[in-house]
């Protein structure tokens, strides 16, 4: 490949530039070009005459808008995307041929687009649900998409039942109700009677349905694929995405609040972190097993409900991709954007996970009513920035003038061009599995273990993390109008833990299993959130100030948590300045009502000795509030005195002092460790 065609970290940049277009300053013109004279009033036959025909710019403009909208994703609707770069750690080639991966710092560009998957495309993004996370790698052999979730099993082991459980998890359709959640009758109906759901429900009721952010979340390809390498060996492969910022979650009443009071909360702390130059960050792990030890597992491998504990196949860090710039245009790029796990380069090839099989008919199929037509290739977002060329033509929307007499294979015309390539130059070969068997609708018998690893889930977290999920499950058949299906579901989940579904029976008002398992089998220390990265690193702090603060020290103290990496937001009773006790000087970012205790990370109450009754009642419910969700609350000067009124001296987490001693240490420290589950809420 000669210089101009190497693909690097910009190639995809470059590329899109080609189509972009800056209309400030320009005039206005029609589709056609023509420049428009009056764009306010449509041309009437007198001026309270009716509207005429023959008005091109109305016509256009009106004809344009009522086609303005596409059908939203069947599922996955509601998405936020960004585009970064990956760079690979070491070469791979021992193990695939995929050249994005076969060279020690080899970089390529990539588009990300994460999303909630219930919820329509303008639903609230903190509900409980699993989160996507799909990765188009735009690689030089053409486009590798990696469409994994934030979890990584799935709820149903064979693609032919996913229409039912998507329709089974949706609105229900008698009512539409509810929206982007998985709380009502008939979930939990489906769950019951397809009990292959049991280990993804138990993700599903856990802290990781809740993501703090987009980047505190890992990813998960989910499926086994298989990883070839230039001799044709072939091994299975799990792909991990690892946060380096850890993993983090909210609580589910903060969850809830948010949903009002920011229901665009995830993709405003991924756009604003990226625009800050808090670029996300996540390594990709890849855990291999050799093809032979296939069947060496306590668990099938082709079997999406269950995880490979990383405790037995450890996981190795192969690259890291940042995110570090925001679209242009949502539209254009995040909304277009067509992802399909069947996207593949040279050197990864499929497993015959039923689940993954028949996902590699339903990606294209539905981007056909979704953009419209077959060229959706062609629109910037999707093209590869490598070469493409093949005998496919015409179609809605077509945009690549073809030139030439021949459009087909074989032909003597065009020399028998464009030609297929030898796998040695670079042409895909599908892994050559020897295959034997009776064409048969069944499931196999080693897919019949359903909770096992669900039972290994509950084993391995820890005792908060256990409360949240028996709260989760308490919240969500309590919302189900139906007894039978409350009960049918404790009855289920007792085969994950007798007490748990005890305990969650009687919160709903279910007769308790009387049987059910007790015993405390494997665990996978590496599923708790507690053993997780904690990083003080980008975190959000809501500083209440007053005028007349003490200001010398409480710039100290920003300047602490800035050089942490933190970011800090004053808020007060009105917006503009807000003036310290020796003339210093804030602008205030939010007044209590703009902003809410439940989107900061931590309150930092400073106050000042002369705020009015309306201040006082708001920072107190500021740092109750945040007291109640586990955050750090942090308190110097005046701020101590809603701290001494709400007794929350001495409790974790609660860091009081003065703003010249250790303060910002400890406050820091405190912010570091996220959440404080030790401390006592009434
Ligand atoms: Fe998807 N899935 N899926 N899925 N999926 C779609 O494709 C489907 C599954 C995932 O940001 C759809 O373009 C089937 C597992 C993500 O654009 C659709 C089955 C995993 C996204 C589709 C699954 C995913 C989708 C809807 C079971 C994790 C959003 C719109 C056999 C490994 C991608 C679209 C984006 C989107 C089908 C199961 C991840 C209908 C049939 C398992 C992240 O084609």
């Amino acid at each position: 490949m000669d210089k101009k065609t190497k693909i690097g970290a910009d190639s995809k940049d470059e590329q899109l530039e080609q189509f972009r277009s800056d209309d400030a300053g320009k005039d206005l013109t029609t589709n056609q070009g023509v420049k428009v004279s009056e764009d306010e009033f449509s041309l009437k036959a007198g001026e309270r005459g009716p509207t005429l025909m023959e008005d091109f710019h109305f016509r256009e403009k009106m004809t344009h808008f009522d086609h303005e909208r596409i059908p939203e994703r069947v599922v996955h609707a509601r998405g936020y995307a960004a585009h970064g770069v990956f760079e690979a750690y070491d070469s791979l080639e021992h193990l695939t041929k995929a050249k994005f991966l076969s060279e020690k710092g080899k970089k390529t560009p990539v588009f990300v687009r994460f999303s909630t998957v219930a919820g329509s495309r303008g639903s609230a993004e903190t509900v409980r649900d699993v989160r996507g996370f799909a990765t188009k790698f735009y690689t030089e052999e053409g486009n590798y998409d990696l469409v994994g979730n934030n979890m990584p099993v799935f709820f149903i082991q064979d693609a032919i039942k996913f229409p039912d459980f998507v329709h089974a998890v949706k609105p229900e359709p008698h009512n539409e109700m509810p929206q982007a959640a998985s709380a009502h009758d008939t979930l939990w109906d489906f769950v019951a009677h397809n009990q292959e759901t049991a280990h993804a429900i138990m993700w599903l009721m856990s802290d990781r349905a809740l993501p703090r952010s987009f980047r505190m979340m890992d990813g998960f390809g989910v499926h086994a694929f298989r990883f070839v390498n230039a001799e044709g060996k072939s091994h299975f492969v799990k792909f991990n995405w690892k946060s380096t910022l850890g993993v983090h979650s909210l609580v589910w009443d903060e969850a809830q609040k948010i949903s009002g009071k920011d229901p665009d909360f995830n993709r405003r702390d991924l756009y604003e972190a990226i625009e800050n130059g808090d670029y996300p960050e996540f390594e990709l792990g890849v855990q291999i097993i050799p093809e032979e030890d296939e069947h060496k597992f306590d668990f099938d491998l082709l079997d999406a409900t269950k995880l490979w504990p990383q405790e037995e196949i450890p996981i190795q860090i192969v690259g890291k991709m940042t995110l570090n710039r925001n679209v242009d245009n949502v539209f254009a790029e995040t909304e277009q954007v067509a992802f399909h796990a069947g996207h593949v380069v040279p050197g990864i090839d499929f497993s015959n996970d039923p689940l993954l099989q028949g996902r590699l008919f339903s990606y294209t199929d539905t981007q056909l009513i979704r953009l419209g037509g077959p060229n959706f290739h062609e629109l910037p977002i999707n093209r590869p920035v490598c070469p493409f060329h093949n005998n496919q033509r015409d179609g809605y929307g077509r945009q690549t003038i073809n030139r030439g007499q021949v459009s087909y294979h074989k032909n003597g015309l065009a020399n028998n061009t464009p030609a297929p390539a030898s796998p040695a130059d670079g042409g895909f070969e599908h892994y050559q599995e020897k295959m034997e068997g009776r064409k048969v609708r069944a499931r196999s018998e080693s897919f019949k273990d359903h909770f096992s690893q669900a039972a290994m889930f509950w084993n391995s977290m820890s005792a908060p993390e256990k409360e949240h999920i028996i709260e989760a499950f308490s919240f969500e058949l309590g919302k189900c109008k139906e007894k039978v299906v409350r009960q049918n579901a404790v009855d289920m989940f007792a085969n994950v833990n007798l007490e748990m579904a005890q305990t969650v029976a009687k919160n709903v008002g279910a007769v308790p299993p009387e049987s059910g398992n007790t015993e405390i089998g494997k665990t996978s220390p590496a599923l708790s959130q507690e053993n997780t990265i904690k990083t003080p690193a980008t975190r959000k702090v809501g500083v209440l100030l007053g005028d007349g603060f003490e200001d010398k020290e409480v710039s100290k103290v920003f300047d602490a948590l800035k050089a942490k990496g933190l970011q800090v937001e004053i808020v007060s009773e009105m917006q503009g300045m807000v003036t310290g006790k020796n003339g210093g000087e804030f602008e205030v970012d939010h007044t209590f009502t703009t902003a809410d205790p439940v989107l900061y990370d931590a309150i930092y109450a400073v106050g000042s000795a002369s705020v009015s009754r309306k201040f006082a009642k708001e920072a107190a419910r500021y740092v109750g509030e945040a007291f109640d969700h586990y955050k750090p609350v942090g308190a110097t000067h005046d701020g101590m005195k809603w701290i001494e009124a709400a007794h929350m001296q001495g409790q974790p987490g609660v860091i009081t002092g003065s703003a010249d001693g250790s303060f910002a240490a400890d406050f820091i420290a405190a912010i570091t460790k996220h959440r404080h589950w030790d401390r006592q809420v009434e």
